[in-house]
């Protein structure tokens, strides 16, 4: 298991950190993801083998999101 924090742009309501939070964890591979909304900071534990970083850039872009 990995851990990382990514840098997420847009996020301003609960809703947001709900999209977020679930575009992340219906990716295989990824066992916690904590969304930080004030700093916008998400906190991904994953499996290195299953996913990665640039997977979880896509998710949370297809929400409407950046990750910078
Ligand atoms: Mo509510 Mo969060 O429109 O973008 S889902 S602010």
């Amino acid at each position: 298991m990995k851990n990382i924090t990514l840098d997420v742009k847009g996020m301003t309501c609960g809703h947001c950190k709900m999209a977020v939070n679930g575009a992340l964890t219906d990716l295989n591979g990824i066992s916690d993801v904590e969304v930080n909304l004030e700093t916008g900071k998400v906190e991904v534990t994953y499996d290195e083998n299953k996913v990665d970083q640039e997977k979880m850039k896509e998710a949370i872009e297809d929400q409407g999101y950046d990750v910078a």
